[in-house]
């Protein structure tokens, strides 16, 4: 009798290209070399594997400095599975080589929203049908699934009304897909579930929406406010990222140009110390008197978008909030001005609108790439499609401050698995000792040897004799 073939199992991930694993390691190991933080930390919790037998999943840009990431968690003990949390941001060698090294990730570079979503559901899913214990977010799509696929079971019928855009619209139609295909599952993964960190400012923003409202089904860590994450990654981080992004897009000189940058927070301050320290003459917009205030005494000038339609020539929103470039805004800029988004979602610039135009033509350039010409002739390039120009364009930050925001986001993992039972359902930030202990873990490889306090001095202070700190069970 014929020996049956056994059917090829179908891969448990999904990538570009799963021989680009060779060269995506390769790049692992130089992005672990610049991750001290990240690697210690390893190095320190390994052994005690306080994550040991956790189903974890990530919804975060899968790059090689993500990837240091997961096989952290991964040698604490998590079985861990990934997605990408953009469309364009995945490195697609280090989504290999973690698919290769039998993490099961769904993410490669140019994924549609249907299968950026369905990367999601993949995500979430663990062996038996179950969901993640613990979960990475970063901008709040893997936590909004879960509260959307929980409320749908529960009889609210949200996914059976039309969705505001493309978008919610692909996310309406898989939950759908999911109470057919797979009744009672969105339950049961809230009933697993115990605790999501948040790795950025807008993602933070709709956690603390939620448990105003009264909706949030589990702790949640605020990853971005430690102060060794939003004041590193967001500010140093987009200072080196935002101009990698713009010109491995367009190759433009910055120099000379006039650039202006819409919002003056940690990502407005990065992305207006490059583009001056390039030689734009850098204009800001701000709705906050006191970030307005800091740009001018930083000597730049502080205006509205309207104000210099007719002279920006690089236009950058770092906002997270919507509408910042509205479509009559475009209409009106000079011809060939470059427009670009740093905050997380596709929304700070009217991309829907502007796409939807009649009487406006698009020519793509290359990808991410497109150039847009108006009734009036003029033509302005748009890079990533709106969406975050230094993962769609570039590779995102340097590993090196990754390595501070990932040493957060480890600790915050172990904290949620081992305050799992006496946390509420709100949102803490890691305290001030971590945060400085992360900060300690990078100063030996640049160089920096720190003042030690004298007795006295501590005294005087009425500080404790400073040395490393012990990580204990805290709250904020
Ligand atoms: P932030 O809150 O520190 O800064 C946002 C600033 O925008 C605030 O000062 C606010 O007053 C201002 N603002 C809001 N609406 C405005 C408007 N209509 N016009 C002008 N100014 C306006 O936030 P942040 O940490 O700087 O993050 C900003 C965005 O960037 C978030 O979406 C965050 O998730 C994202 N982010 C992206 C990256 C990246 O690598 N691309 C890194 C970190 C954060
Ligand atoms: N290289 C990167 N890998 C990277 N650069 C920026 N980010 C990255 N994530 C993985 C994220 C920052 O931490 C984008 C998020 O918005 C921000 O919080």
């Amino acid at each position: 009798m014929n020996a049956v073939a056994k059917p090829h199992a179908v891969p448990d991930y999904k990538v570009h290209d799963i021989a680009l694993a060779a060269v995506g390691r390769k790049r692992i190991r130089m992005a672990e070399e610049e991750m001290p933080g990240l690697m210690q930390i390893r190095a320190k919790y390994a052994p005690l594997q306080p994550l040991k037998g956790v189903r974890l999943s990530g919804s975060l840009h899968m790059t090689k400095e993500t990837a240091v990431l997961i096989e952290t968690l991964s040698a604490l003990g998590a079985t861990v599975r990934w997605a990408s949390c953009n469309i364009f941001s995945t490195q697609d060698d280090a989504a290999a080589a973690i698919a290769a090294s039998g993490v099961p990730v769904f993410a490669w570079k140019g994924e549609s929203l249907e299968e950026y979503w369905d990367c999601t559901l993949n995500m979430l899913t663990h062996e038996g049908m179950t969901g993640p214990q613990l979960i990475v977010d970063d901008g709040g799509d893997a936590t909004l699934l879960i509260h959307k696929g929980l409320d749908m079971e529960n009889g609210d019928t949200w996914v059976d009304q039309p969705g505001a855009n493309h978008e919610e619209q692909v996310v309406k139609d898989l939950l759908k897909r999911t109470r057919s295909e797979r009744p009672g599952f969105w339950t049961n993964v809230a009933k697993d579930w115990r605790g999501v960190s948040e790795e950025t400012t807008t993602g933070v923003h709709r956690l603390y929406q939620m448990m105003e409202a009264g909706k949030l089904l589990v702790p949640a860590i605020n990853v971005n406010d430690s102060v060794t994450k939003s004041k590193f990654d967001n500010l140093y981080g987009c200072r080196e990222s935002l101009a990698d992004g713009i010109k491995r897009a367009t190759d433009l000189m910055i120099a000379g140009k006039v650039a202006l940058v819409c919002g003056y927070g940690d990502v407005g301050k990065g992305c207006a110390h490059s583009l001056k320290s390039f030689g734009a003459r850098v204009i800001v917009t701000e709705i906050d008197p006191i970030n307005a205030l800091q740009a001018a005494m930083e000597g730049y000038e502080v205006k509205t978008t309207e104000d210099v339609l007719h002279e920006a020539d690089i236009f950058v929103t770092t906002t997270g909030n919507r509408d910042v470039i509205t479509f009559e805004h475009m209409q009106g800029m000079k011809n060939n001005a470059l427009v670009c988004n740093i905050g997380h979602f596709d929304n700070e610039i009217q991309m829907d609108r502007l796409n939807a135009a009649k009487d406006v033509s698009k020519e793509n350039i290359k990808p991410q790439v497109d150039r847009y010409t108006f009734a009036s002739g003029r033509s302005i390039y748009i890079l990533a499609e709106g969406r975050l120009v230094n993962l769609g364009c570039a590779h995102g930050h340097p590993a090196f401050v990754m390595s501070n925001s990932f040493s957060n986001q480890t600790l915050a993992q172990i904290d949620l698995w081992t305050n799992k039972d006496n946390y509420e359902k709100t949102v803490y930030r890691l305290p001030k000792q971590l945060d400085e202990e992360v900060a300690r873990l990078h100063l030996e490889q640049i160089g920096v040897k720190l003042t030690v306090l004298t007795a006295e001095q501590s005294a005087y202070l009425g500080i404790p004799v400073q040395g490393p700190y012990k990580p204990e069970h805290y709250r904020y």
